[in-house]
């Protein structure tokens, strides 16, 4: 790696954004348990907290999504400029329709007019939130879905989704745009009515230009070529964001890159590929993880590290002589290519990269040397901990 290639990479690297979810601080589990940890946020504003402390020692995760009900205060505004206050900015509005006892055949897509009217009402509202924010993105992921064959009509429910997707889109200001999340499966087993990313980018191209797909990158069936959908969707303009995070079954939820960093970089070498790692480019770098076991800041200070280590990875691509080799029809040689990327070692070159942005080379040691664990133990000892309920 030249001196130059390096300044490159490095000048691509400080201004990549990744954006923490305001729930994978607090506490998370699975249907079976939920292990309370010990200095965990009781409210939106320790959140925030969290989250600008993994962007002090990290420099590139300077906005927390939320999620709503779960980060409900009174006055939206108030929380956006404490965020501000405490460096970082409030990102993607995260609506939440598939934990009311009414939505259990569904929500937007109930067969009830009521209930679908309910669904809409809260996505609109979202976007009331947005306005008070500031967010750009609305990120709509929708539980709805059959169990059983015959349950409902499975044509019938698009068009009911169709019919709400095209209310919220209608209230959407300039500059604000719906990011619609697929998922094969969960919690519904027979039929999801946004299961995957052709659905979605259907959907969106109904729409009309402010309706863009997230990628949940543990929201396909096993063996899915996620990097294929990322080349697909930037090549049509309606790649809007990722989920990140990573999984070695189903919608595990795990720090992105732990199970397959090498999944990781393909799709950030797809994102190189197409010049869309620069924030002009809109693509909304979200993580989407639960910390069940492991200390939740760490765990975002790691997977934000994750992130980095597969950009710089795929940074380091020898581009022209990748395309050379593909143009000769020489497979070997260009799979070489990218695998000698993939298998250089970049942390000297990020720590090199944080001591340039004044912050400590390693974030992980840094925050245990900070004490600030201990003291959010301390200071968060009564009151209720934050977590998926509330
Ligand atoms: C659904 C999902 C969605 C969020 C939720 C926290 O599985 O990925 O993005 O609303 O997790
Ligand atoms: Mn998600």
């Amino acid at each position: 790696m030249t001196t130059t290639e390096a300044g490159a990479v490095k000048s691509a690297l400080r201004r990549q954004r990744i954006e923490t979810p305001s729930w994978a601080y607090g506490n998370s589990g699975t249907r079976f348990k939920v292990f309370p940890q010990a200095g965990v946020p009781r409210n939106a504003y320790e959140k925030v907290d969290d989250a600008a402390t993994v962007h002090r020692l990290t420099g590139v995760a300077p906005s927390v999504a939320l999620h709503i009900p779960w980060d409900k205060v009174d006055d939206f505004a108030d929380l956006a400029s404490y965020a501000a206050k405490q460096g970082v900015s409030l990102g993607a509005i995260n609506s939440n329709v598939f934990q009311d006892n009414d939505y259990m055949l569904g929500s937007v897509t109930n067969p009830d007019p009521g209930v679908r009217r309910k669904a809409v009402d809260h996505l609109l509202e979202c976007v009331d939130i947005m306005d008070q924010t500031g967010s750009r993105d609305l990120k709509l992921w929708f539980s709805d879905g059959t169990n059983y064959p015959g349950q409902d009509d499975i044509r019938t429910r698009q068009d009911r989704l169709a019919e709400a997707l095209s209310t919220v889109y209608g209230r959407l200001a300039n500059g604000q745009r719906m990011l619609l999340e697929y998922k094969l499966f969960e919690p519904a087993f027979y039929t999801m009515d946004v299961p995957d990313w052709g659905t979605a980018y259907a959907h969106c191209l109904e729409l009309g230009e402010k309706a863009q797909v997230v990628i949940d990158t543990g929201h396909h069936a096993p063996s899915t070529n996620i990097e294929f959908i990322v080349a697909f969707l930037l090549r049509a303009g309606k790649l809007g964001a990722f989920d990140f995070n990573s999984r070695f079954y189903a919608d595990d939820d795990l720090m992105v890159g732990s199970a397959d960093p090498f999944q990781l970089f393909r799709i950030m070498y797809e994102i190189v590929r197409a010049d869309a790692l620069r924030p002009e480019a809109g693509i909304a770098f979200m993580l989407d993880q639960c910390h069940n076991i492991e200390p939740k800041i760490p765990g975002q200070i790691r997977s934000v590290m994750n992130v980095q280590e597969a950009t710089a990875k795929a940074l380091l691509v020898d581009a022209e002589a990748l395309s050379a080799a593909q143009r000769a029809g020489d497979v070997l040689g260009a799979n070489a290519v990218l695998m000698d990327a993939y298998n250089t070692d970049v942390r000297p070159l990020l720590a090199e990269l944080r001591v340039d942005m004044a912050l400590d080379p390693d974030p992980m040691a840094a925050y245990a040397r900070s004490g600030y664990a201990e003291r959010i133990r301390a200071e968060r000892a009564d009151g209720q901990s934050a977590g998926w309920g509330a």
